[in-house]
C-alpha cells in the first residue's frame, strides 16, 4: 500500500497555547481575562484556521513594484499580498495597534495587544512589521508633543476604522549603514509652500520650524512597508553638524491628495532572503515635503521611543514564531514513524524538542515582561528604577529572542528532516522570517553595546563621541525613559539585579533550588565582571557585550520562568512550567568567558 505521511496541523492557537493562557491567568486580573478572552481565542482560531490557509494558498505572491503607467508617467505603485490585505482588515478590527493606546485595561493594555499580536503574527507573514511601525510612529509622536502633528496623525494610526486607518514607515537606513545612523546623509532644507526648493534657492525667514513645510533630499534605503500613509525618518537641516545629534525628526505624508507621491521615487524592492512578503523600498526623495517632529537636532534621540517600540514587538514576533515552529514539530512528532514507533516516543527526539520548548518558553516570559514594563511606564506607573530596568531589559530582551528564534526555527527544521527543507510545507519560511529578526531594528552587537550604555557604563556607540564635561553640563532631568542620564551608572545594574532576585524569592519548590542556584550564580558573575572589566578599559568590555548581554538576558529568563514554575505549581496544579525551568536552567545560563584581545586580533592578522 502506498504510504501516505498525515500533515502536520494547528488547532485553535490561543487554546492550545499552555503557555500563554498560563502566563495571562497569573498576569491579568480575572475579570479583565475573562472580558478579553474571548477575543484571543477568536484570533487563536483565524490564526490556526482562515489565516494560515490563505498563507499557506498565497505563499507565492510577492508584492510588486509598478513604477510607469501605460502612458509614461511614473507612478510607482506597490500592490502587497493578497494575505497582506486580509491581515490589515483583521489588525484593524482586532485593534492591534488601537488596545495599547485606548488602555481600556491600563497599563495591562500592552499584554492584551502583545497576546493579540503573538497569536496574529506567525499566520500574517510579518504583518507584524508596519503595526509595530505604526506603534512605533504613534508612540512617537506622542511623546514628542508635537500637537499638531498629533492631531493630525495619531487618531489615524490608533484608528479600528479600516477607511480612516494609517501606518507608518520609519526610514532610518541609508546606504552609509543602518547601524550608524548619525552618518545619514539625506539634507532637509527649510522652504515655504508646497512646491519642492532645492538647497540652493532655499527660503532662510521662517521662525517657527515646527510649523513649516521643510523639504527632504537623499536616499533611503531599507525602507519597509513601503505602503504606509505616513513615515518618520531623519534628515540634516542645512548646516547642521554631523553625528546623530544634527539630525532632526521628521514627519512625512507619503502621497497627495490625489493618491501621487510627493517627491518620493520607489526605485525598487529589496530581494531578501525572508520577509518576502514586506515591500521594503529603496527611495529617493526629491524635495520631499516634510515637517519637524521635535526641534532641529537630537533627531536619534527622539525617535528612541519608536525604536523601542518596534523592539519590543520584535521579540513578540520572536516568540510567537518559535511557537509556531514549536507547535508544528510537536503535532508532527505524534504522526511521523520511523524505525518502528513514532518520534513522539524516540527518547533522544523528545529530548530535543523539549530543548526548543525550554528556550520558547524562556524567550515568552522575557518578552511578555517588557510588555508588562512598556505598559506601565506608559501609565506613568513606573518609578525610577522601573524605568531604569526597562531602558536595559528592551535591547537585552530583543537581542536574545531574535537569537533564539533563529536557533530554534532551525532546529524545527531539522526535525522535520528533507520535508522541513522543502518550500511548500510552509517551513522554510519560519527559518528565513526569522533571520531579519537579529538584524532589523539593531543588530546584536548594536544592542551589545546598547545595554553597556543603558547601564550607564558607556557613553556614546557614535563616532562622533559627546565630551563628558557637555553631558555633565546638560540639565538633568532625571530619569526620562527615552534619554538617559550618566547618573543611572551602576543604578540600572541594581534595577535589574533586584527584579532578578525578586522572582527567584517566589520559589520554595524543591525541584526549582538547583535553577534559583544557577541564576544566583550566574547574577553574581555578571555584576563582578562588570565591575572588574570596567577597570580593564573598554575594548575588553566591548569585545565581551555580546556574552554579558546574553548572559543578562539568558539569566533574566530563568527567573521570570521561575518565578511562573513556582505559582504554576501553586494555581494550576501544573509541573511543565517547572519542567521548562528545569531544562532551560541547563542550558547554559552564564555565558560570560573573557577572551585573550590578543587571541582576537590574531585570528584577523594578515598574512
Ligand atoms: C516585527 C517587529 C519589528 C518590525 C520593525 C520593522 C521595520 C524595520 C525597519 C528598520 O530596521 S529601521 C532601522 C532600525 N535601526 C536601528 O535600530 C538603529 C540601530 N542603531 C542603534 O540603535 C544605534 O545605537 C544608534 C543609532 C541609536 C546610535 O546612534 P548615535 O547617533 O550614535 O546615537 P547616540 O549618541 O548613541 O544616542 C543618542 C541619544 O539617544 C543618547 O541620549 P543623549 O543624547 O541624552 O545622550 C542615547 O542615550 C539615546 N538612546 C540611544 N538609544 C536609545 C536611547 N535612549 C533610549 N532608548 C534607546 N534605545
Amino acid at each position: 500500500m502506498l504510504f501516505h505521511q498525515s500533515t502536520p496541523t494547528l488547532g485553535n492557537q490561543y487554546e492550545d497555547d499552555r503557555v500563554l493562557r498560563s502566563y495571562l491567568a497569573r498576569v491579568l486580573p480575572e475579570t479583565m481575562l475573562r472580558e478579553i478572552e474571548p477575543s484571543l481565542k477568536e484570533m487563536g482560531r483565524l490564526a490556526g484556521g482562515d489565516l494560515y490557509q490563505l498563507q499557506l494558498a498565497d505563499r507565492l505572491n510577492e508584492p510588486t513594484l509598478t513604477q510607469w503607467d501605460a502612458w509614461g508617467s511614473r507612478i510607482d505603485h506597490v500592490e502587497v499580498t493578497r494575505l497582506w490585505a486580509e491581515a490589515k482588515r483583521i489588525a484593524v478590527d482586532y485593534g492591534l495597534v488601537a488596545t495599547a493606546y485606548e488602555q481600556r485595561h491600563g497599563s495591562l493594555s500592552r499584554v492584551h495587544q502583545c497576546a493579540l499580536a503573538y497569536l496574529f503574527t506567525p499566520s500574517t507573514d510579518i504583518y507584524s512589521c508596519p503595526l509595530a511601525m505604526t506603534d512605533g510612529a504613534a508612540r512617537t509622536l506622542v511623546s514628542s508633543g508635537n500637537q499638531a502633528l498629533i492631531d493630525r496623525a495619531v487618531p489615524h494610526l490608533i484608528s479600528r476604522n479600516p477607511k480612516d486607518f494609517w501606518t507608518a514607515g520609519q526610514w532610518m537606513t541609508e546606504l552609509t549603514g543602518g547601524s550608524d545612523v548619525g552618518l545619514s546623509q539625506t539634507v532637509a532644507v527649510r522652504g515655504v509652500g508646497d512646491e519642492a526648493q532645492s538647497p540652493e534657492t532655499k527660503d532662510q525667514s521662517p521662525s517657527n520650524e515646527e510649523l513649516e513645510t521643510w523639504h527632504l533630499y537623499g536616499n533611503k534605503w531599507f525602507a519597509s512597508a513601503i505602503t504606509s500613509q505616513i513615515a518618520l525618518t531623519l534628515a540634516r537641516p542645512e548646516g547642521n553638524p554631523p553625528g546623530g545629534r544634527g539630525l532632526a525628526l521628521f514627519y512625512l505624508e507619503l502621497r497627495d491628495e490625489s493618491g501621487r507621491l510627493r517627491n518620493i521615487h520607489i526605485n525598487r524592492l529589496k530581494d531578501k532572503l525572508g520577509t518576502r512578503k514586506v515591500p521594503t523600498a529603496e527611495l529617493t526623495l526629491i524635495g520631499t515635503p516634510a515637517q519637524l517632529v521635535k526641534g532641529t537636532t537630537d533627531g536619534v534621540r527622539n525617535i528612541t521611543p519608536l525604536l523601542n517600540i518596534t523592539r519590543m514587538w520584535n521579540g513578540i514576533s520572536a516568540v510567537s514564531l518559535m511557537r509556531r515552529g514549536v507547535a508544528f514539530a510537536a503535532d508532527y512528532a505524534h504522526k511521523r514513524t520511523a524505525f518502528g514507533a513514532p518520534l513522539s516516543e524516540k527518547p533522544l527526539h523528545m529530548d530535543t524538542l523539549a530543548g526548543l520548548q525550554a528556550e520558547a518558553e524562556a524567550a515568552f516570559h522575557l518578552a511578555f515582561y517588557v510588555a508588562e514594563l512598556t505598559g506601565r511606564r506608559e501609565t506613568g506607573e513606573m518609578d525610577e528604577d522601573e524605568t531604569r530596568l526597562l531602558r536595559v531589559l528592551t535591547p537585552v530582551m530583543k537581542m536574545i529572542t531574535g537569537k533564539q528564534a533563529v536557533l530554534v526555527l532551525s532546529e524545527v527544521i531539522e526535525a522535520f528532516g528533507g520535508a522541513g527543507y522543502v518550500e511548500d510545507t510552509g517551513l522554510p519560511q519560519l527559518l528565513r522570517d526569522s533571520q531579519v529578526l537579529p538584524i532589523w531594528e539593531g543588530t546584536t552587537n548594536v544592542l551589545s553595546l546598547d545595554t553597556l550604555r543603558a547601564l550607564g557604563v558607556t557613553a556614546q556607540t557614535s563616532h562622533v563621541q559627546t565630551a563628558a564635561s557637555d553631558i555633565k553640563s546638560r540639565p538633568n532631568t532625571g530619569i526620562s525613559p527615552d534619554s538617559e542620564s550618566i547618573t543611572s551608572d551602576n543604578l540600572a545594574f541594581q534595577a535589574f539585579k533586584a527584579a532578578v532576585t525578586g522572582c527567584l524569592q517566589a520559589a520554595r519548590d524543591s525541584r526549582l533550588s538547583e535553577p534559583v542556584r544557577i541564576a544566583r550564580s550566574a547574577l553574581a558573575h555578571a555584576e563582578s565582571w562588570l565591575a572588574q572589566t570596567r577597570k580593564n578599559g573598554q575594548p575588553a568590555l566591548e569585545a565581551a557585550a555580546r556574552r554579558f548581554a546574553m548572559t543578562l538576558g539568558r539569566t533574566m529568563e530563568l527567573a521570570l520562568l521561575i518565578k511562573h514554575a513556582q505559582w504554576s505549581q501553586d494555581h494550576e496544579a501544573d509541573g511543565r512550567a517547572t519542567a521548562a525551568t528545569r531544562r532551560f536552567a541547563n542550558s547554559g545560563i552564564d555565558l560570560l568567558v573573557d577572551h585573550d584581545l590578543d587571541d582576537v586580533r590574531a585570528l584577523f592578522t594578515k598574512n
